[in-house]
């Protein structure tokens, strides 16, 4: 029907979504067998079935392991190009792409390794595809704040690779405050700023992303409806949430995607935006997340022209690149 249409065939850019969570089972395998790296599963469908969590924990302990696959340049190449590939096929024509050096830096991967993998991969997606996309370094917030320190001096030699840096990983017990100077010394180099908060933490760790971080967007965010102060402030300050409404259901966020406050958020006038987070687990890529909130929410297609134009503006494109794409 014509909203169904609407979503699917809309541009749109996407602002949350690990590289890493975009690698399906299929690649995990080959890529295992191609480095020869076993895995402790026995087939596609056997890593598949164990796509059921019960929280962020739960998704993170199989990630890191599907993770570990990754060896070569090429490897972050083919991974970063399939995801692209979905992309272009959501009408996705702008992406900014986390990425988790540090999951692979201890392994013993260069970081020259990754970035150089997946930079290419960027720019073969503009070049080849039509789609613009941008990389965000993020850093693991269950380790220590000297290992993100250490990361941001690997990856200087590649400043011009990556537009800015986030914080993702275990969010409960990992408070924004833990980064206070790495994220401050990242805002001295002018990176960009952007912090996972109040996906399961509470509204107190987005307070301290704004005020203590300095982040100019908010990574999910949707715990912020707990708090009336806060919901006002976001808006009034058109600070964005990148909101990941099937995340948010498979990690048990909510306990229905019909039961998602995607609707109150922006009923409210908060710039929030649709995302895939981690699209190969959590069972859809940009145009699955609209189209499932949407049927099952019962948005509509005013919601549906906020959410694409929220979108760019959300975006780190420039203001006159910005307005090419609205
Ligand atoms: C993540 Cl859903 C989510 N939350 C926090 N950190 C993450 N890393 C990858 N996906
Ligand atoms: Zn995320």
């Amino acid at each position: 029907e014509r909203l169904v249409d609407l979503l699917r065939t809309a541009p749109k850019a996407e602002l949350h979504i690990h590289i890493e969570g975009s690698l399906e089972p299929e690649l995990i395998f080959a890529l295992s067998q191609r480095n020869g790296i076993a895995i402790p599963y026995a087939s596609v469908d056997e890593l598949r079935r164990a796509y059921a969590f019960s929280n962020l924990q739960s998704f993170l302990d199989i990630y890191y392991a599907g993770a570990s696959v990754l060896i070569t340049e090429q490897d972050f190449y083919d991974m970063a190009w399939a995801y692209l590939l979905k992309a272009q096929a959501d009408h996705v024509i702008h992406t900014e792409i986390f990425f988790d050096p540090q999951t692979h830096t201890a392994r013993g991967v260069a970081m020259k390794t990754v970035i150089d993998g997946l930079y290419r991969a960027c720019q073969d997606a503009q070049a080849k595809l039509g789609v613009s996309a941008s990389l965000i370094l993020c850093f693991l917030r269950h380790l220590s704040e000297e290992d993100a320190f250490a990361t941001l001096e690997d990856a200087l030699p590649h400043r011009d690779q990556f537009i800015g840096v986030g914080l993702d990983s275990s969010e409960l017990g990992h408070p924004p405050e833990k980064f206070a100077r790495v994220f401050a010394r990242c805002r001295e180099l002018g990176l960009h700023l952007v912090a996972h908060a109040g996906e399961e933490g509470p509204p107190e760790y987005i307070w301290s992303a704004l005020d203590v971080l300095k982040v100019e967007r908010i990574d999910h965010g949707v715990q912020s409806t707990h708090d009336a102060a806060l919901m006002k402030r976001l808006a009034a300050e058109r600070i964005p949430l990148t909101v990941c409404p099937l995340s948010n259901q498979k990690l048990c966020v909510f306990p229905n995607l019909a039961d998602h406050n995607l609707g109150r958020l922006l009923d409210a006038g908060l710039c929030a935006t649709v995302n895939s987070d981690d699209p190969a687990y959590f069972g859809g890529y940009m145009n699955d997340n609209f189209l499932q909130t949407f049927a099952a929410t019962g948005l509509t297609a005013q919601h549906a022209y906020t959410l694409m134009r929220n979108s760019f503006e959300a975006s780190f494109l420039a203001p006159a690149a910005k307005r090419a794409m609205l």
